[in-house]
């Protein structure tokens, strides 16, 4: 399979994956479907983040959850306040400079950063999480049944959407085996290059785990990777990209007046389990046995 394209090979989704797109998952890292869910499927999802925000933003204004501004000398993408729900199952983050109780529900909407956490928040989205052709087929890819580990919302506001820098998921995990974890990110706006789409190095998931550390965020350091061989992944609404928790991936500012919105559901599969910091820092680590996290690496300089 050619490594050596300028976009990203996106089809139009079929009813059942076969051999060839698990061939491709295995030797690139990604498979990109279109229309994976239908137009009403996509107009249902942007409610059910209208619905879930306002409803949050209305009961942080009741005092019911708590407005938690970032760390000290926090900077960039950890930089900004955090509105999190009484027992703190969810958390709306916002871009820096932003006060989310001055905001009005349309313009939290408008502005919100991330949102994790929301799985139980709507019936829409416990529908999405065990969608046939999202959590069905990234087990097909991986190859077994597989259960939801994370889920995030993702906005890139207008001009103010920030940059996702190089990682790997498995940077932020902390279960093994590592090949048997994988992300369906999916599409709630149209996305380009210029509203912040994702880019992807194709095969690169096979090169191991490589060493992160903390810059916007955190993110691979920058000798490891060849940025200029990255494919940008350009999907309509209701289009899905899925790939290995192992594949380096990022996504760039957004530059346009659009917003680009997206749901991110990661998955582990039936046979992970879940490993200590100790145990999975000489796994997730480079050839000379390095711990590759953001979080290891830097305990071990
Ligand atoms: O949607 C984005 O901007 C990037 C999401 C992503 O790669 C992540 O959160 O791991």
């Amino acid at each position: 399979m050619s490594l050596s394209l300028t976009r990203a090979i996106v089809e139009q989704c079929p009813t059942q994956l076969t051999a060839r797109h698990r061939q491709q998952f295995s030797e690139l890292g990604y498979i990109a479907l279109a229309g994976v869910l239908s137009e009403s499927e996509v107009v249902a999802a942007r409610q059910a983040l209208t619905e879930l925000t306002h409803r949050l933003m209305q009961a942080a204004r009741r005092g019911e959850g708590e407005v938690k501004q970032a760390r000290p000398g926090a900077t960039l993408n950890y930089a900004g306040p955090q509105v999190v729900t009484q027992g703190g199952g969810c958390a709306i983050h916002f871009e820096a400079g932003i006060d989310p109780l001055e905001l009005s529900d349309d313009e939290a909407e408008d502005r919100f950063r991330k949102i994790h956490g929301y799985q139980d928040g709507h019936p829409t989205f416990q529908q999405l999480v065990a969608h046939p052709r999202i959590q069905g087929f990234i087990g097909d890819l991986i190859g077994q049944q597989m259960l939801l580990k994370d889920v995030m919302a993702l906005s890139k506001p207008p001009f103010i959407g920030s940059e996702k820098p190089w990682h790997q998921d498995n940077a932020y995990f902390n279960y093994l085996p590592l090949e048997l974890i994988g992300t369906a990110w999916i599409a709630l706006d149209d996305t380009t290059v210029d509203n912040g789409c994702m880019h992807l190095l194709p095969g690169q998931h096979t090169r191991g785990a490589l060493r992160h550390h903390h810059t916007i965020d955190c993110e691979i350091l920058a000798d490891r990777i060849e940025p200029e061989q990255a494919v940008p992944v350009e999907l309509k609404a209701g289009g899905v990209l899925f790939f290995s928790a192992m594949l380096p991936h990022q996504t760039p500012p957004n530059s346009s007046p659009l917003r680009r919105r997206a749901l991110q559901f990661q998955y582990r599969g039936v046979e992970t389990r879940k490993v200590s910091k100790e145990e999975y820092g000489k796994i997730f680590a480079e050839a000379d046995g390095t711990p590759a996290s953001c979080a290891l690496a830097y305990e071990t300089g």
